[in-house]
């Protein structure tokens, strides 16, 4: 199995994070690439290759205009008040209030965000671009016939909406793979996401469409990040309608039930009979990561894979989440294992 990598990750390294109340150290650092880049390199996964160029279009066809003038511009927007550190939002347009873009850095950081987690840095334009070929080089490896590839992309994308970021996401790389699948012949496309989280900007990009299948298990939002979206009646909208589906699951939850959780998505993924699949794939599942309450130990991760592969579909898996920097690596190969890598 290919993997997608580009060393311009590491263009993205955010100082803090206000976490907690406290501005603390960036848990999505550069690190976590180079665990999971040296966990395929030193076992039988397959080559490592470089991203392709493809032009801004595929990224515009998820995101909007005025949005990546946002995410290219902010830096110097930002640099030019005289500050040299990173950019954080503070305050958001909350209910009852206007959704109208501020001229000033400041208002357009709130505007175009929804947390304090995700900073921006002299360089995120350039990685979080660069991470987005990664993508929509996998998802063209899918479309010229490989039967699974693995994105290395980096910060991860699918907290990321059409026009905010946050949740230490961009660009929504998994849904840009799914929408060049669909513009280069895939006729319907699903997003699995079993990242710890819900993928909420993943289901809002495609929440009124009938021809890419989302379906995510995570955190319930009564209890966890991204507190907003994620309950279980948020079943589409429009002709949307029944094609978005949300497995919220408590704290603490065993990987026996998260797998339960697991059967029951791949069973709606089959019934939709999709001709490929993007697998937001996080790994802060793991029992042992630092920000997330779930139970699944590094062994599970082999029958994940195993699951996926078992729907005999072209499968492009695309990193997202996990922050446990020494352990993620070994579970992602362990994914891609079970998915036939290796
Ligand atoms: N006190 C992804 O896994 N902050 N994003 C959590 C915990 C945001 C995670 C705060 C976590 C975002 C892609
Ligand atoms: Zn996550």
């Amino acid at each position: 199995m290919f993997t997608i990598y580009s060393d311009d990750h590491r263009l993205h390294h955010g100082k803090a994070e206000l976490n907690d109340g406290q501005l603390m150290p960036c848990h999505e650092k550069p690190e976590r690439a180079d665990s999971v880049l040296a966990a395929i390199q030193s076992s039988a996964v397959g080559d490592v290759i470089e991203p392709a160029d493809f032009g801004l279009e595929p990224v515009l066809a998820v995101h909007t205009a005025g949005y990546i003038d946002f995410l290219q511009n902010a830096w110097s927007l930002w640099a030019a008040e005289g500050r040299d550190w990173d950019a954080l939002p503070l305050n958001w347009p909350v209910r009852g209030m206007r959704q109208v873009e501020p001229d000033y850095i400041d208002g357009k950081l709130s505007y175009y965000s929804f947390d304090a987690g995700t900073p921006i840095t002299p360089g995120t334009w350039q990685a979080v671009f660069a991470g987005a070929r990664v993508a929509l080089t996998g998802a063209a490896k899918l479309l010229s016939g490989e039967k699974s590839v693995f994105s290395l992309c980096r910060p991860p994308g699918h907290h990321a909406a059409a026009d905010y970021f946050g949740g230490y996401c961009y660009l929504n790389n998994a849904a840009i793979a799914a929408q060049y699948l669909r513009d280069n012949g895939a006729g319907k496309v699903a997003v699995l996401d079993v990242d710890y989280h819900h993928g909420n900007g993943t289901q809002s990009i495609f929440y009124d469409r009938d021809d890419v299948l989302f379906v995510s298990i995570h955190g319930d939002p009564k209890q966890e990040f991204p507190y907003f979206l994620g309950h279980a009646d948020e079943t589409g909208e429009g002709p949307g309608e029944g094609f978005n589906m949300n497995l919220p699951l408590p704290w603490n939850t065993s990987a026996a039930d998260w797998f339960t959780a697991l059967d029951e998505s791949l069973e709606r993924l089959s019934r939709f009979g999709p001709d490929a699949v993007v697998v937001s794939l996080g790994v802060d599942t793991y029992i042992n990561d630092p920000i997330s309450q779930f139970q699944l130990q590094a062994g599970d991760y082999l029958y994940v894979g195993q699951k996926i592969a078992k729907l005999g579909l072209p499968a492009h898996y695309v990193f997202e989440g996990g922050y446990a920097v020494e352990d993620i690596g070994e579970n992602v190969v362990n994914v891609l294992r079970g998915a036939g890598g290796g």
